[in-house]
């Protein structure tokens, strides 16, 4: 269902319009900035709450962009009729004054409720619209919570139950199903952050004490970026996540591979990768023809790239794996990060059960690669200042780890699949 279906050169020529006003106070931006369609746009939606949000945008756009036409009109109309144009213009009496013309007057009025009018109703169809999943569609919603921590997301689908272990838990990467209305619960175990995939919907704040929510959906299968948009701290500005929407057929694939306790890798079974390839097939298609044009010189698209991202390494080292998995509850890892089915139990950090086959790590900042990873892992209060795996854990627990270490538990949490 769409709220409201403006024409499409309506959007086309309201962003040409706009990167023209802009490129006046923008000088030396590139391409991208024309075409508008960066990582975090709202110019360029793929969903319809990110839609009915643009119609709004451009509705009010249009209006005002009118008003804008008619007096600069009627200004340049009375800069040249009145202009003095001889000697004796100059020293002549000034023209008629119709000051308090009682039909200029109202007719001024009669417009401005006109044009607040105009704006008003798609604004207030708009918020009732984003307000929650549409009763039409409620049917077929999946359900979503997403918790808002100093400076990272937990996301949880209270509907995929684990034997024994609870619902399922996952961090900074949410995952759901595309052309499907998905309602997301917005909790904060802080301080208040606030919610926004600019491409999909947005923003609502996750407020101390209240149950927030809000819905989005994904028309096709894609990998979008996502950004807390209230300021909490010292990291806010690096408080990111990622959504990224899977057919329906993946999205059952990824929840199956999801619920699995993490993987061990076993020198035997090493070579092969403990997790049966059948399983992951689709993964490897890429049958949406996905292209972010943002990355159009990328080697691998996104969603190509999270998908490569579920396959074990080929050369992974069990000797060295198990090491880090040692290693993870000896440098109190384990206190705060959950690794379901091994030694991780803590809930403070981001779960950690199939880290490795996320796409980002910090909360969506570093690429999820053992170079990153090394990186974070070795000085988290440098790419992230003030995070609180440093300064409640390295200090407090005085963890100091050598490269030989930091080695072994990249391999370990890049094993977990
Ligand atoms: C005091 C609790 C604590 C301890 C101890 C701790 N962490 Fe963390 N860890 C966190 C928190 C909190 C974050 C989220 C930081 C952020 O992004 O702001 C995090 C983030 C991470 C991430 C990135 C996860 C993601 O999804 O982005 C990894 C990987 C990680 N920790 C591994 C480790 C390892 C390995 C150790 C042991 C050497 C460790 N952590 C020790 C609390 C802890
Ligand atoms: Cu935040």
């Amino acid at each position: 269902m769409r709220l409201t279906s403006l024409p499409p050169s309506f959007a086309r020529w309201g962003r040409a319009a706009l990167a023209l006003c802009g490129l006046a106070v923008l000088p030396g931006c590139d391409f991208n900035f024309w075409r508008m369609d960066g990582h975090q746009t709202t110019m360029v939606t793929a969903g319809p709450v990110a839609k009915s949000q643009l119609d709004v945008f451009y509705v009010t756009v249009w209006v005002t962009f009118i008003i804008f036409i008619l007096v600069g009109a009627v200004l340049a109309y009375a800069t040249i009729k009145f202009k003095a144009k001889t000697e004796a213009d100059e020293h002549a009496e000034p023209p008629e004054q119709s000051h308090g013309n009682p039909l200029i007057e109202l007719g001024l009025i009669g417009a401005s409720i006109l044009a607040l009018v105009v704006i008003a109703v798609p604004t207030l169809k708009a918020i009732w619209y984003t307000y929650d999943v549409p009763e039409e569609l409620r049917e077929n919603a999946y359900e979503v919570t997403a918790t808002g921590y100093q400076w990272w997301f937990k996301f949880e689908y209270p509907n995929e139950q684990i034997d024994g272990a609870g619902t399922l838990v996952t961090g900074n990467e949410l995952v759901i199903p595309a052309g499907r209305p998905v309602r997301v619960n917005l909790r904060t175990v802080d301080v208040i952050h606030s919610f926004w995939v600019p491409k999909l919907a947005g923003k609502v704040d996750m407020i101390p004490n209240r149950g927030n929510h809000l819905w989005l959906q994904a028309d096709e299968p894609g990998y979008f970026w996502g950004q807390c948009a209230e300021f909490c701290g010292e990291s806010h500005a690096v408080m990111r996540f990622r959504v990224i929407a899977l057919s329906e057929e993946d999205f059952a694939e990824w929840l199956a591979a999801q619920k699995a306790p993490a993987r061990t890798v076993a020198p035997a079974v090493a070579q092969a990768g403990a997790l049966p390839q059948a399983q992951f097939a689709s993964f490897r298609r890429n049958e949406y023809g996905f292209t972010d044009k943002w990355d159009a010189n990328a080697a691998v698209p996104p969603l190509e790239h999270w998908r490569q991202q579920q396959f074990p390494a080929k050369d992974e080292d069990a000797a060295l794996i198990a090491e880090g998995r040692r290693l993870f509850v000896e440098k109190t890892c384990a206190g705060c990060h959950a690794i379901r089915g091994h030694e991780g139990m803590g809930i403070t950090g981001p779960d950690l059960t199939h880290i490795g086959s996320r796409t980002t790590i910090a909360a969506g900042l570093l690429e999820n690669n053992r170079e990153q990873m090394a990186r974070w892992l070795k000085h988290p209060e440098v790419v992230k200042p003030g995070n609180l795996m440093y300064t409640t854990g390295y200090v407090a627990n005085n963890v100091q780890l050598n490269d030989a270490e930091v080695n072994a538990l990249v391999a370990y949490l890049e094993s977990l699949k």
